[in-house]
């Protein structure tokens, strides 16, 4: 599976990172937020470094539908029936750690468009 030393949710995947993990498999884990945007906000990231949603393709991206079944389990399980999911591409679009992830917002009423 392709790591990057230097990436921080490589880090947070192996431990070598702590964070306050709620679900982790073969091919996810799943973490709270450290800087939390709503008071329900976890991020779900595949355990293989894929730096964006850019870097997909027919080969690696069934782990975005994995992604997607985790984060419906995680919120049936936890009661969570209304949320926003987001994936920031690209500086301009907000992504500051270079590692495929998706946010998880609950919580609070979400505004449209976002910002
Ligand atoms: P983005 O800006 O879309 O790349 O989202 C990155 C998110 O990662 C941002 O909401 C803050 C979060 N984050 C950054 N560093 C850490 C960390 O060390 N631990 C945890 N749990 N979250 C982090």
């Amino acid at each position: 599976m392709k790591k990057d030393e230097n990436c921080l949710f490589c880090k947070i995947v192996s431990g070598e990172i702590p964070s306050k993990k709620l679900y982790e498999d073969e091919v996810t884990v799943a973490f709270y937020d450290v800087a939390p945007q709503a008071p329900i906000h976890f991020l779900v990231v595949p355990k293989e470094h894929i730096a964006s949603a850019n870097e997909l393709t027919a080969a690696n991206s069934a782990i975005v539908a994995h992604c997607f079944e985790v984060i419906v389990k995680i919120c049936k399980e936890q009661g969570i029936t209304d949320y926003r999911i987001v994936n920031n591409c690209g500086d301009q679009a907000g992504q500051s750690v270079k590692h495929l992830h998706f946010h998880v917002l609950s919580g609070r009423d979400m505004t449209w468009p976002p910002g």
